[in-house]
């Protein structure tokens, strides 16, 4: 970009000025300038050039730290502050006019009254500050699935961080043309404080306000606002499914592409199954990755279910990403990393990763952190944000338009017991009810309760952007939409022996979950019945080779505790009674059933 035109979008705030014809947005664009009134107005066009100016800005203010470039090319450090590391779901309020269109999962208050409190916040919170005016697309450019989003925002580090998680700038004004249909987002730091701290999502109005925090999760708007909570409220007008799944491609040796989306909460693995790297025995075998976080999915007119991976980036946990060669690769430039350690080389370290931990660094917080030190270096949730572009194995049909044609739905939590490494749903139905009942245990991605075990419906609880009850109405009626259905799975990689330890080894290995999973879509492996569903024979599921698995580990991991069962039934209950007079009558069938049959 040359000087003449970089001038052009820095401009004073004179309102209706921006590189678009839009008068809808020229107009909200204005309204938002005079109620924040920021002292400059960036509109954003998403090239290299400006990429390189905002950087080198947030590395004079002290926002990033460039990392080592030699060991890191492209690579900076971020440090939150340490009262804003995770999601906040006690701040995250679904604003319908009427309380029981959010459902009694979601906090609420009534839109007018989050939009009083809301631009009482943001009334003058940019004085001295540059709003930053981020268009950006979700989905790739052409898809009649895609949608374009507006996020206003005072953080370059969101204004660096959207430009990796979306296809952000000129591409976005020119899939908009002179729609007036976009999602209307504020972003306003303030004074980063949990007291005035909002995530507010208006779905009557496709709006977002975010005050308080620059956190991803609160803050990126087309992440878990826009394409969740927003997404998940429009599919259900529009006939289409926003889910928390990743997308992955299981590629034969012959060439066969079957593909595949699952739903696991929140750090429970979903970017390193999407990038997983078969073992040495599944020779010729290749999984490669349309989306790691966020699935769109829609009937196509072929009567398959076809997916979408609406963003561009993957923002994941950092921890436990060396067990992964394809993720380390990914990492290792043109990334942003978030409350990791850093070493006096300026090169980062996290609990876990490969080699001896440095003899000194700084932690997450800034303080100095040695070997002896209690208090962990990197924060547990500490986050990169790399573009899919890094990735080694992205799919070329990450780009498709048209998205691709879904085969197994896998829905999947971290349970240290009671729940088998993998059954098959009997049905649809059945399916929506195994996806409607998941429980996981509780992680670092969001503030509090780490390790309780909680119901998290497909992996949706914090980001259903309505009534849970009617989400899981609307997937029953999916089902009439869709005349070659997925077919519907249950994993728990995380199941554990008596001494703690995991049963299953996990990460590659579970290539031969997959396996099974495959061919079960293809008709061409068999599966006994059991009470929970379809589980594989003895001799269906490969474990060739498996390090470390023996014959009563495997069967532990698959064993199925009638007992342990009735107790978990039980347990489903709760989010049921809560659900109540919104419940498909056809889960609580289910439910029944089950129970007759344990
Ligand atoms: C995420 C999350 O960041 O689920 O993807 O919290
Ligand atoms: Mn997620």
């Amino acid at each position: 970009m040359n000087r003449g035109q970089n001038e052009a979008i820095m401009s004073k705030p004179s309102g209706a000025t921006g590189p678009t014809s839009n008068k809808t947005l020229l107009t909200w664009v204005a309204d938002m300038i005079a109620l924040c009134q920021p002292d400059k107005v960036h509109w954003c066009d998403g090239s290299k050039a400006e990429r390189d100016m905002l950087t080198a800005q947030a590395v004079r203010e002290g926002v990033l730290i460039e990392l080592n470039q030699r060991k890191l090319p492209g690579c900076y450090y971020h440090r939150s502050n340490p009262n804003d590391v995770a999601r906040v779901e006690q701040s995250t309020f679904i604003c319908t006019v009427d309380q029981v269109e959010a459902g009694p999962t979601n906090n609420w208050m009534p839109p007018k009254e989050m939009y009083q409190k809301l631009r009482g916040y943001c009334r003058g919170a940019m004085k001295g500050r540059t709003m930053y005016v981020l268009p950006y697309l979700m989905g790739p450019p052409g898809s009649p699935m895609a949608k374009v989003g507006i996020e206003l925002t005072d953080s370059i580090y969101v204004a660096l961080s959207m430009g990796i998680m979306t296809r952000m700038g000129t591409i976005a004004l020119d899939q908009l043309g002179d729609s007036d249909e976009f999602n209307r987002g504020l972003h306003c730091m303030l004074d980063v404080n949990p007291d005035r701290r909002y995530i507010a999502h208006f779905p009557q109005d496709n709006t977002i306000i975010s005050v308080g925090s620059n956190y991803g999760g609160n803050v990126l708007l087309g992440k878990k606002c826009l394409a969740l909570r927003i997404g998940s409220y429009l599919g259900r007008q529009e006939g289409w499914l926003a889910e928390h799944m990743l997308i992955l491609c299981v590629e034969s040796p012959d060439g066969e592409k079957t593909y595949v989306a699952a739903a696991f909460p929140s750090a429970c693995g979903k970017t390193n199954f999407a990038m997983l790297i078969p073992p040495a025995h599944f020779k010729g075998w290749k999984i490669t990755t349309i989306g790691d976080d966020i699935a769109w999915m829609k009937p196509g007119p072929d009567g398959r279910l076809y997916a979408i991976n609406p963003e561009a980036g993957y923002f994941g946990v950092v921890p436990g990403t060396n067990s992964n060669p394809n993720a380390v690769q990914m990492i290792s430039r043109d990334t942003v990393y978030t409350n990791v350690a850093l070493t006096p080389d300026l090169d980062v370290w996290w609990e876990g990763k490969d080699g001896p931990p440095p003899a000194e660094c700084l932690d997450w917080r800034g303080n100095k952190w040695t070997p002896e030190s209690k208090e962990k270096a990197a924060h547990p949730n500490s986050r990169f944000t790399t573009p899919m572009t890094n990735n080694p194995v992205l799919a070329p049909e990450a780009n498709d338009p048209n998205g691709v044609p879904i085969s197994a739905i896998i829905f999947g939590g971290r349970r240290g017991d009671t729940v088998p490494l993998v059954f098959q749903a009997f049905n649809w139905v059945h399916g929506v009810y195994i996806g409607a009942t998941m429980g996981s245990e509780m992680t670092a991605a969001a503030v509090g309760g780490a390790g309780q075990v909680r119901r998290d419906p497909m992996a949706m609880l914090p980001f259903c952007g309505y009534h849970m009850g009617d989400y899981f109405r609307h997937w029953i009626n999916m089902h009439r939409l869709i005349k070659h259905p997925p077919r519907i799975f249950h994993v728990n990689w995380f199941r554990k022996n008596s001494h703690g330890e995991f049963l299953w080894p996990g990460f590659g290995e579970n290539m031969r979950v997959l396996k099974w999973i495959v061919d079960r879509c293809h008709g061409r492996t068999d599966a006994d019945e059991t009470p929970l569903g379809w589980v594989p024979t003895s001799k269906s599921l490969d474990v060739t080779g498996a390090p470390g698995l023996s014959a009563a580990a495997l069967e532990q991991a698959q064993h199925i505790d009638h007992e342990e069962w009735r107790r978990e039934v039980i347990r489903q209950e709760e989010l049921f009674m809560k659900l109540y007079s919104h419940l498909p009558k056809e889960l609580i069938f289910q439910r029944e059933l089950l129970v007759a049959r344990l």
